[in-house]
């Protein structure tokens, strides 16, 4: 599953670079969904003329578009979900890497935090807010998480039956992880690389990182969404 907004400039590339062949001898059938979070660019034909799938998101935001996903994954019935980010900041490469590591009935985070971060792929004050928030969100919940933010997850079809999630913007992950430790959901941490991302970034890092930590907050205290949609 890949989200999108406006990545015209990054989607082709790492939609080619999905290991299918490897994933095929490792016994698992493939099928790459765009959920689109409303691109002006390109975006949407570039997703149609590769042959995705394409999922017009209601809402906005990314965790509004993951959580739609998700109910596409579970009507279709499928084993295994992978995320990553379209921008070209993760490398598909890993994927069979990440789902080999898969824990029964839990998921894997890709961990860019004790990985490889090439030159210029996290700002400075990323760089520093990836380490706090993953260092608040232990400090809250007590249970191991290197990387809190990473966009790059891999997900058993027991994992995202049982998220209870309303994240609508980048606190989705963060929300992820709380409801891993509530619904006890094994987590598994893989180093992965992290590169520089092609095109705009679209998270805001003061006001997505104080929403992040909010959620982080929110969730130690009412434990499951009031409502999920
Ligand atoms: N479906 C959907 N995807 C989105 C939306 N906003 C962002 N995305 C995608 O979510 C992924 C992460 O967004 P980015 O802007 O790269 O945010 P980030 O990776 O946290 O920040 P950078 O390090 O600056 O790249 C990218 O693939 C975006 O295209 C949205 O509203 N809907
Ligand atoms: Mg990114």
């Amino acid at each position: 599953m890949l989200p999108t907004l406006d990545e015209e400039l990054g989607l082709a590339d790492v939609y080619a670079r999905i290991p299918f062949e490897e994933l095929k001898l490792m016994g698992y059938s493939t099928k790459v969904v765009v959920v689109d979070g409303g691109s002006k660019d390109n975006t949407v034909e570039l997703a149609k003329e590769l042959g995705c799938t394409v999922i017009p998101q209601w809402g906005k935001g990314k965790g509004a578009g993951i959580r739609q996903a998700f109910k596409r994954f579970i009507e279709d019935g499928d084993d295994v979900l992978v995320m990553l980010d379209s921008d070209g900041t993760y490398y598909p490469e890993e994927i069979p890497k990440l789902v080999s590591a898969l824990p029964e009935s839990g998921i894997v985070i890709g961990d860019r935090l004790h990985g490889t971060l090439e030159p210029d792929a996290m700002t400075g004050i990323n760089w520093i807010g990836n380490h706090l928030l993953t260092w608040l969100a232990v400090a809250l919940y007590g249970k191991q998480i290197n990387d809190l933010c990473s966009g790059f997850w891999v997900f058993s079809n027991y994992a995202v039956k049982n998220l209870r999630l309303n994240s609508m913007r980048f606190e989705i992950e963060a929300e992820m992880y709380t409801s891993c430790v509530h619904q006890n959901i094994s987590i598994r941490h893989i180093p992965i690389r992290y590169a520089k991302r092609v095109g705009d970034a679209k998270l805001g890092s003061i006001k997505d990182g104080t929403s992040i930590a909010r959620k982080l907050i929110i969730r130690r205290i009412f434990l499951t969404p009031h409502e999920e949609n």
